[in-house]
């Protein structure tokens, strides 16, 4: 008989709740779960209605594992054999070089493993090596760099719910549900979210080169040329500050620096920020005008301007803009969400800047230290082929695929053959998993047990999730948790689970559960664990699968301790400097006539970067990512429609197909990331598209500090390939 179980999507940290239909043992079918009281209502995307079908093996999921053979291939492996040679090599290269000699990459797999991600940390705390490296720094790294050096406002930001006014750049909610985080939105069901906030008489500003999907609820978009978000958003701080519409006594009770940054901002007017962007100075003044008027703005930024030329700078100056227009809760004012699983009171104080890259442990390659305890993706591939004792030499890619996610395959990937035991942790073979020593075949969510802990304190109202697995893991696959703890147990290392979150520092917390070395442990009791300080006792959360809210209680917001002082770092002399270095670049330095066009990020509704590209619809509806471009520049440079074209950067060429799209301001190319093989084959379409990281340079231009490599805004001309 088929069995309809309550359980939640876990492609993506909207965690949309989700009813399935189960049939002996088999996945049937998933829609949305009318039945849950998920904050979000009733809502699946596409990716969430195909995740029967990417788990029932659509992609060629990995159902064992596999080895490096002495013939070079990869062939079936045990997952015991498995972990114990993986064991037994870690510990041979601890015992001659030392735990930093082992690595961890944590990709966007890795996130929704709640369990894995966990024992991850455990296993790396256990071992005691730094070198932890996630697609966080290849994506928004620019984010982690803003707090490092501003400081954070620990009272957050106004919800969504409460907002008046949006103003967005370079992220498109409509189809990435990337929600707050960074881009502020709401995940679950974004138009959803936009469509209250119109309805209550709210704005929204989108600032992005393409007219996204987004923009069917912007009252203003601006379509610069990319990479210009820097100059853009220091205008708007101009204004600001020259019409002293900002909220003067937030600022003067939480920031420093003030006169600072008003000489800073002195060369960034609208009039030159305009020129820069190709845009009009009237479009920033009316940002500006409406950020004076708005009570509870929320400014802030998808991937696009975190992947674009001066990244960090951008970040800092979208980040100022919110500081300066009060983007931030108050004391008295009611929190929304504070957290079910796990809830932290907000206080309205600053939490002056850390700057925890200018400290130990300093990677190898730069005199760089960690961002949020991780260090840069961008310096992976330098950190092994480094000349220096402590280089890294074993890595173990949970959920992630970065040798195409870096981009410049040329660096990386002799880089990755450098290392002694590549390991990926994976439900699928990807590119990286064919150049490993080990692929170690993953179990997938519905045979886990899980906790709705990343979605926790990003829900718009308080609710909690517990799964059970739906079905049971075939028999030649492991739980991403089960395998680090298999492994450290193999090299006799005990590891003590916690509960942690971004920010806090592993060795720091106190108490844990400690593991045992022989006898795996329970994955309840794991979850139960984590569930301690839970709103929701953890036996009702396992009694309702379908989640609850816990019970309603006025959260505010409350005043900073007394003596407080605690500021943010409005203008840190590096950010004036940088300022200071923009401003004297030429007007016209972003116009180079050997790369005339720019090459942006974009993405697709029916793909997670690598996971989900092939499922039935993603492979019927973009068989290849084709080059999107503006009609007239194709009509301009003799290109038809699904033309073959060269893509050519400072840093390689591609080849691919080109496709006209309106929606695209002229100058700009627009591809998705993570298609087609790491090194292109005979033709794209046998392909099945581009690795656009062909057109990535990991060695220049980078960002200061965290070696952000141009993902966005990429310097490119176009030829019609004949
Ligand atoms: N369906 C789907 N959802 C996803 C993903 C996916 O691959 N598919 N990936 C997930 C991941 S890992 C992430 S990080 C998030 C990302 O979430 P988003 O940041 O919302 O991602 P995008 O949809 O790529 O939106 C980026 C936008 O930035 C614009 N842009 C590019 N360059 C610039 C620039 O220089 N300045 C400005 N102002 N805009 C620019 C692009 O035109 C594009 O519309 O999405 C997540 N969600
Ligand atoms: N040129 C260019 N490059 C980019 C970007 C861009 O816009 N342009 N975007 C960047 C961004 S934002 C990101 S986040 C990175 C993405 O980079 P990565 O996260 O490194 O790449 P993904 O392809 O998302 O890798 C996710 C892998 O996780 C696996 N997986 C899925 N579920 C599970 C699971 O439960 N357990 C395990 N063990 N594995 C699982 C999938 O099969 C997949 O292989 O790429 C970055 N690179
Ligand atoms: S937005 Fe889509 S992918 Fe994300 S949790 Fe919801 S259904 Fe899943
Ligand atoms: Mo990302």
């Amino acid at each position: 008989m088929i069995e309809t179980r309550q359980t939640w999507c876990r492609n993506c940290s909207a965690a949309c709740a989700m009813a399935v239909d189960v049939l002996d043992g088999r996945l049937l079918a998933a829609r949305p779960d009318r039945a849950s009281a998920s904050p979000y209502g009733a809502y699946l995307c596409p990716k969430g209605l195909a995740a029967v079908e990417h788990h029932n093996g659509a992609e060629n999921r990995l159902m064992t594992s596999l080895c490096r053979a002495a013939d070079g291939t990869l062939a079936p492996i045990g997952t015991a054999p498995a972990v114990a040679a993986i064991g037994d090599r870690l510990a041979a290269i601890v015992a001659r070089h030392g735990p930093r000699a082992i690595a961890f990459y944590h990709g966007t797999g890795a996130y929704r493993s709640v369990l894995g991600g966990l024992m991850e940390r455990a296993f790396q705390a256990a071992l005691g090596t730094p070198n932890f490296f996630s697609s966080m720094t290849i994506d928004q790294s620019a984010k982690w760099v803003t707090m490092a050096r501003m400081g954070v406002m620990a009272s957050g930001r106004h919800a969504m719910r409460d907002a008046d006014l949006i103003v967005l750049a370079g992220g498109n909610p409509l189809v990435s549900h990337q929600g707050a985080p960074f881009a502020l939105v709401e995940s679950g069901a974004p138009a959803r979210g936009f469509e209250a906030l119109k309805a209550r008489g709210g704005r929204v500003v989108l600032i992005d080169p393409r007219r996204s999907e987004t923009a069917r609820f912007a009252d203003l978009l601006i379509q610069p040329l990319p990479g210009h978000d820097a100059e853009i958003f220091a205008a708007i701080a101009h204004c600001l500050l020259r019409d002293a519409t900002f909220k003067a006594d937030f600022v003067a009770r939480h920031g420093e620096g003030l006169e600072e940054l008003r000489a800073a901002l002195a060369p960034f007017t609208p009039q030159m920020a305009a020129a820069r962007a190709d845009i009009a100075a009237g479009d920033i003044e009316t940002v500006a005008r409406w950020l004076g008027e708005a009570r509870r703005p929320l400014v802030g930024s998808g991937t696009g301007p975190s992947m674009a030329a001066h990244s960090n700078l951008a970040d800092h100056c979208i980040e100022l803009v919110n500081v300066l227009a009060g983007g931030y809760r108050r004391a008295g004012e009611v929190i929304r969400n504070p957290g079910t699983l796990r809830s932290r009171p907000a206080l309205e104080m600053a939490l002056a800047p850390t700057r925890s890259f200018e400290q130990p442990p300093f990677c190898v390659s730069a005199p760089v230290g960690p961002l949020m305890g991780e260090l840069p993706t961008a310096l992976l591939p330098r950190e092994i082929t480094a000349d220096h004792p402590d280089r890294i030499r074993a890595l173990i890619v949970f959920g992630g695929d970065p040798l195409m996610a870096l981009g410049d395959p040329a660096l990386a990937e002799p880089a990755f053959a450098k290392l002694d035991l590549l390991v990926s942790l994976d439900s699928r073979l990807n590119e990286t998993g064919r150049r490993a020593d080990y692929v170690i075949a993953a179990s997938q969510p519905f045979e886990r047990h899980d906790l709705s802990l990343p979605a926790d304190t990003l829900y718009p109202a308080p609710f909690a999730q517990y799964a059970a697995p739906l079905v049971a893991a075939p028999e030649g696959v492991i739980d991403d948790w089960h395998f680090f703890w298999a492994v450290a147990a193999r090299m006799g290392q005990g590891l003590t689970f916690k509960s942690w979150s971004y920010g806090q520092v592993w060795q720091e917390i106190a108490g844990g559960l400690p593991l045992s070395l022989e006898t795996p442990p329970d994955p309840v009791a794991l979850c139960r664990y984590l569930a301690k300080d839970s709103r929701v006792a953890f036996d009702d959360l396992v009694a309702h699968p379908g989640g609850l809210s816990p019970p309603e209680e006025v959260h505010r917001v409350a005043p900073a301790p007394p003596g407080w002082a605690g500021r943010l770092a409005l203008c840190p002399d590096d950010v004036a400097r940088e300022l200071a270095a923009l401003a004297a670049e030429a007007a016209d330095s972003a116009r180079d006539d050997a790369w005339p066009m720019r090459l942006t990020c974009r993405r697709i509704l029916h793909a997670l970067n690598g996971a989900f590209r092939h499922s039935h619809e993603a492979r019927r509806r973009h068989p290849v990512n084709p080059a999107w471009c503006n009609p007239e520049d194709m009509a301009a440079l003799g290109i038809g429609e699904g033309a073959r074209v060269t893509i050519e950067s400072p840093a390689g060429s591609i080849t691919a197909i080109a496709r006209s799209e309106a929606r695209l301001r002229r100058g700009v190319v627009s591809m998705t990331h993570l298609f087609g093989p790491l090194v292109a084959g005979a033709d794209v379409i046998a392909d099945g598209g581009a690795n656009v990281g062909g057109l990535v340079s990991l060695s220049a231009p980078v960002e200061p500090i965290n070696s952000m490599p141009l993902l966005s805004g990429i310097p490119v001309r176009l030829r019609a390939l004949r």
